[in-house]
């Protein structure tokens, strides 16, 4: 078989277990062609997407005009390193802080890059203004955290399966409870070597919990207190996701109608990742104003991608794009809308517990243990029925479909959702 050759569904999953590391357990669906909220399989399927790539294509898949603007840059200039200038860095930097309401960016590619990154500039303030002992520094950080993969990161997970046998971690972290107050009161209390406090502003991965209102607000209180870095991992609420520009939404000049009705709070240290590049290429970001940001010095850190052409390129339209099309308002609605829709079915339903989220980023959480495989038997009747979604534990099921979607696509996909919940009852 010649590799370029069509080949059914079976034979690609077959090269995948073959010949890739076993690191994923996917769905089994392989999939070719993606537009808007829709991706097909091999043999033609259509789908609806569920899980937009874990909130990467926000903007839909190929939107034309992210895919113009990467294949104009493509052929133009790729990449320099930043050994020298390029043409398109500093237009990206002046648009992304001017977006976001930052002084500077510093780019990166992947959003545990990115974090690492948060990491590594929350810690050298903290020896160089803040004036913390050298080694002595400490993060705050949550239970139940997902930041990413690396040596570091996976240091303060909790999740034995991303963790085990990975060590030795590294060290300076402090885990506390997520959405508790008091919790981080208590480690900021007498204890002069914190740094910053990361956190997500809604726990992805662990299921999507949305922490009490005020939480974000209080806790960039507490922190300014005790002059301690607020770092907002926003690689999967960002972007328009959770029905706001950010969920955090910093002093960002977003077209956003919401911001009055839920507390703004302005990170010290904004992750970004995922949807900055509507999921056509690697692209994430740090922000952080001067104070924070001119302890970096050059040499201090880098990447040979990061800041290239293509993705300064790829993240202006995809940026535009969230604006143009008002995406975190339809993300809004069609939120509500969601959760609305699925309750009346939760109201008489023998399985499913509750539905929550924000915006576009929800789950279900089915009446079922953790361990069992119910979760993951309905997400592959979903498959069957048109849809893609994914498990986030054995009983919660994730559903983020690109925030390009329409009102009456939402509604065809909460009639095949609850149609195939029904099938389980
Ligand atoms: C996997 C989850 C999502 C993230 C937050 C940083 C990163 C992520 C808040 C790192 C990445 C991804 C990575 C992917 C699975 C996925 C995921 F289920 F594990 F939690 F999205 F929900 N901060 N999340 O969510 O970004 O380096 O991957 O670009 O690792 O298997 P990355």
């Amino acid at each position: 078989m010649a590799v370029l050759e069509n080949m059914s569904s079976q034979q690609a999953m077959d090269l995948e277990n073959k010949y890739g590391a076993h690191n994923y357990h996917p769905l089994p669906v392989v999939l070719s062609r993606g537009e808007g909220v829709h991706v097909w399989d091999v043999e033609g399927k259509k789908y609806y997407d569920f899980l937009s790539a874990y909130s990467a294509v926000n903007q839909g898949h190929c939107h034309p005009k992210i895919v113009n603007a990467m294949a104009n840059q493509a052929q133009t200039l790729s990449l320099t390193s930043r050994a020298f200038y390029n043409d398109m860095l500093g237009k990206y930097e002046k648009y992304a802080t001017e977006y976001f309401g930052f002084d500077k960016l510093l780019p990166m590619n992947t959003g545990a890059e990115a974090v690492e990154t948060a990491l590594k500039l929350c810690r050298k303030w903290a020896y160089e203004v803040k004036g913390i002992n050298e080694n002595e520094a400490e993060i705050i950080v949550c239970e139940n955290n997902f930041h990413g993969r690396t040596t570091t990161i996976i240091s303060f997970s909790n999740d034995p399966v991303a963790r085990k046998n990975f060590g030795p971690y590294t060290k300076g972290f402090i885990k506390i409870a997520y959405d508790n107050l008091e919790a981080l009161e208590e480690a900021l209390k007498n204890n002069n070597n914190i740094a910053g406090f990361l956190v997500e502003p809604i726990q992805g991965e662990a299921g999507v919990y949305v922490p009490h209102e005020d939480y974000l607000k209080k806790a960039k209180a507490l922190c300014e207190k005790h002059n301690v870095l607020f770092i907002a991992d926003e690689v999967q609420t960002g972007i328009a996701r959770t029905g706001r520009l950010l969920a955090t939404c910093g002093n960002c000049d977003c077209s956003d109608k919401n911001c009055s009705s839920t507390p703004e709070v302005k990170p010290d240290v904004l992750i970004l990742g995922k949807a900055l590049s509507g999921g056509a290429y690697p692209v994430s970001a740090v922000l952080a104003n001067d104070n924070v940001m001119n302890v970096i010095k050059p040499g201090n850190h880098g990447s040979t991608f990061g800041g290239n052409p293509i993705a300064a390129a790829v993240a202006i339209a995809a940026l535009e794009v969230v604006r143009d099309e008002d995406l975190a308002q339809n993300a809004f609605e069609l939120g509500e809308l969601f959760r609305s829709e699925m309750n009346k079915y939760i109201a008489n339903s023998k399985i499913v517990q509750l539905v929550r989220g924000k915006g576009l980023l929800n789950a279900i959480v089915i009446d079922d243990d953790e361990e069992s495989d119910t979760a993951w038997n309905i997400c592959l009747r979903l498959r069957d029925n048109g849809l893609l979604a994914k498990p986030t534990h054995g009983n919660i099921i994730r559903f983020a479909p690109p925030l390009v979607m329409t009102k009456d696509q939402l509604l065809d996909c909460v009639d095949i959702i609850t149609k195939t919940l029904k099938e389980f009852e």
